[in-house]
């Protein structure tokens, strides 16, 4: 065994008696050691030891041993991840044949690897160990929306999430575009119609072909694909359930859980009934006509957007602050815009009851609000999508059957290595407290725990600095601290920003709007003016975005940026030469490139 280090001496305690199906902690000049060791050489059985004598921090690892078993002499036996004992333990489970039926339940698990839903998280880390050569099963199973939409394989990303979110933005991008080129001499129409129909098919389409892809790439690589719901029955064993009331029961070693999250929906008379959410909403037969959206965060406002952007009239009811935990100040530039291009936002304002006005498709329902002074709203549309939020799937699979801990809304609560309190079952995903929900975190959790279980690897899933972008009609990217985030954790005097408005080239001759594009960094200033936020609103920002997410994981600082030429003439050299402070309150406003 290789030597201990401090810090990570519970997880390596941890990882050699997950990954070996017999461990003992022992001592080489202890009898009762040896007496154990030749038991399971009696029964050719492998085991794996860890001699505490022979190891600077064996005294450390005693103790540790003690608060995890409450047992601190050697020897100290596991099986197949569960403590067993010491040598009397040992012996007595030999002799009334308990040891052996232990030994044998470990090779007799159906699986290596069970992995509990098929989104993002699931399918990676599915596919890595299957590649690592374990035997590996995924279920994956979609419950009907209440207004019983339901889709393939592959989570919520590729059905209901980033892929037909940023195919509509990309629909309203060209809506827009249209109105672009007449001044660059494209004899575009007066009246150009937009197609619900047509985009809403075109897009399934592709997803339907994702779909049927994640199904060959599962078989590829010999991953059992079970079209079933899964609930844990023990630690080792979960039932399936597929869609006509099948009824499966398997076991495995180890099971990574990643079964995301599903819309809330708010406690108000009809929110059911006629109320949507974005899983129904991408793949919507009709036209949703003039459309509420209650809630006002990224869902929502995305949403809101590529629906103004293909024509339709829409409404956004805000309870309080718009993109709550992102950086304010870009927050109300992108509700700003939106406000200005004819989105009408209702704030603050909750519903409070719909009514049925109309059947059809789409029908006429009449909505009602109350603002936060307690005067009534009301109006009435042809659609009503809940953006308020979603809840961790996690109340329905049997975790209260394993006890794994759960935080008071749902989600797991996991260590750094994405280990739940129960020794063989793993979270990764939208489920986990505190990480970001996003595909590529997902993606890159799957992978990584992959590895580490069946690789030896130590790499650990880095969640911060995570770039994102938030594909809103002004699209808006960001890295790391908001500004309000930065003076919280480093004071108000101890950061640096320097922002510019400006004016993408494309928009001059098409006439769009100055100043609305805003580029931002915060600078640390003790830190050499490390950058430790990155915001920009303006086209194609996730593009730019994702560009200086490296260098900002590299530990970019303001030199860096000013070190940098720029690519001219594009939004992201802005970056390039940001000098205004904010502090100084000198003007940022651009009149051209
Ligand atoms: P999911 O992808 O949700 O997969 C979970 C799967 O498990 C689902 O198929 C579910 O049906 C299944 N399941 C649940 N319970 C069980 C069970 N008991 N048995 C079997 N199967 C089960 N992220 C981005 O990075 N960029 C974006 O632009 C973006 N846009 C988004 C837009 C919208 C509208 C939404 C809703 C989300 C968006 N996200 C985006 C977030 C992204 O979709 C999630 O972070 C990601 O899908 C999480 O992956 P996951 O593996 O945790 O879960
Ligand atoms: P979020 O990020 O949880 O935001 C919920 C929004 O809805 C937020 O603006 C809330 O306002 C608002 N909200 C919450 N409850 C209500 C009620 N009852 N009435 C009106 N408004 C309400 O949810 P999203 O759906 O946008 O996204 C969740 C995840 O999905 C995200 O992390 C991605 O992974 C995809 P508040 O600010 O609390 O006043």
């Amino acid at each position: 065994m290789p030597p201990l280090g401090p810090g990570d001496l519970k997880k390596e305690v941890k990882d050699q008696v997950e990954k070996n199906k017999v461990m003992i902690f022992s001592k080489t000049t202890c009898p009762f050691c040896a007496k154990v060791k030749d038991l399971f050489k009696s029964l050719n059985q492998e085991y794996g030891v860890t001699e505490l004598d022979k190891i600077a921090n064996g005294a450390e690892i005693q103790n540790i041993l003690l608060e995890e078993t409450g047992q601190r002499t050697v020897p100290n036996v596991f099986i197949n991840g569960n403590h067993l004992g010491g040598c009397d333990d040992t012996l007595k489970a030999h002799k009334n044949g308990s040891l052996q039926a232990m030994l044998q339940e470990a090779t007799n698990y159906d699986y290596d690897l069970i992995v509990i839903g098929g989104g993002s998280g699931g399918l990676a880390a599915s596919k890595e160990a299957a590649s690592l050569g374990k035997k590996v099963a995924v279920f994956d199973f979609v419950k009907p929306t209440p207004m019983g939409t339901t889709w393939g394989l592959g989570g919520t990303c590729v059905n209901v999430g980033c892929i037909p979110k940023k195919l509509m933005h990309q629909a309203a991008i060209l809506g827009q575009s249209l109105v672009d080129a007449k001044h660059f001499g494209w004899e575009v129409p007066e009246k150009v119609e937009h197609n619900w129909e047509t985009m809403r098919n075109a897009i399934q389409d592709y997803i339907g072909s994702l779909n049927w892809g994640y199904r060959v790439q599962l078989r590829d690589k010999k991953v059992d694909y079970q079209n079933s719901y899964a609930e844990f029955i023990d630690n080792h064993t979960i039932k399936g359930v597929n869609k006509k009331g099948k009824e499966v029961t398997k076991t495995a070693r180890d099971f990574i859980v990643a079964v995301g999250e599903r819309p809330r929906y708010p406690d108000i008379p009809g929110a059911k009934e006629y109320g949507i959410t974005s899983d129904d909403l991408f793949s919507l037969s009709y036209c949703p006509g003039k459309t509420l959206l209650v809630g006002a965060s990224y869902v929502s406002l995305e949403c809101g957007g590529f629906l103004h952007g293909i024509g339709l009239d829409v409404t956004v009811m805000v309870r309080s602050i718009l993109l709550r935990g992102f950086d304010q100040q870009m927050a109300n530039r992108i509700g700003d815009y939106m406000e200005a291009s004819g989105i009408n936002f209702i704030r603050p304002c909750v519903p409070t009851k719909i009514e049925k006005l109309e059947d059809g498709q789409p029908g006429k329902y009449k909505v009602y609000g109350k603002y936060s002074d307690g005067t009534e709203y009301s109006d009435t549309f042809n659609t009503v999508i809940f953006a308020i939020g979603r809840d961790p799937v996690t109340s329905t699979i049997g975790f209260d059957k394993v006890g794994v801990k759960l935080n008071k809304n749902g989600k797991v609560i996991a260590d750094e290595n994405e280990a739940t309190n129960v020794s063989n079952i793993y979270a990764i995903g939208d489920i986990l407290e505190g990480k970001l929900e996003l595909t590529p975190v997902a993606i890159q959790a799957g992978k990584l725990l992959a590895r580490r279980l069946y690789n030896n690897s130590k790499v650990l899933t880095d969640y911060i600095n995570v770039a994102t972008t938030v594909f809103t009609p002004l699209e808006y990217g960001s890295i790391g601290y908001s500004e309000e985030a930065a003076i919280e954790k480093f004071g108000e005097a101890n950061i640096e920003v320097y922002h510019t408005n400006f004016w993408p080239l494309e928009w001059t001759v098409a006439k769009r709007e100055e100043n609305v594009c805003y580029a931002k960094i915060i600078c640390h200033i003790p830190d050499k003016e490390r950058v430790v936020g990155f915001h920009v609103c303006g086209p194609t920002a996730g593009e730019i975005t994702q560009g200086y997410a490296l260098g900002i994981k590299l530990g970019a600082t303001k030199k860096d940026l000013d070190d940098t030429i720029g690519i001219h003439p594009t939004c992201s050299e802005q970056f390039t030469t940001l000098n205004v402070t904010k502090r100084s309150g000198k003007t940022i406003d651009q009149g051209g490139c």
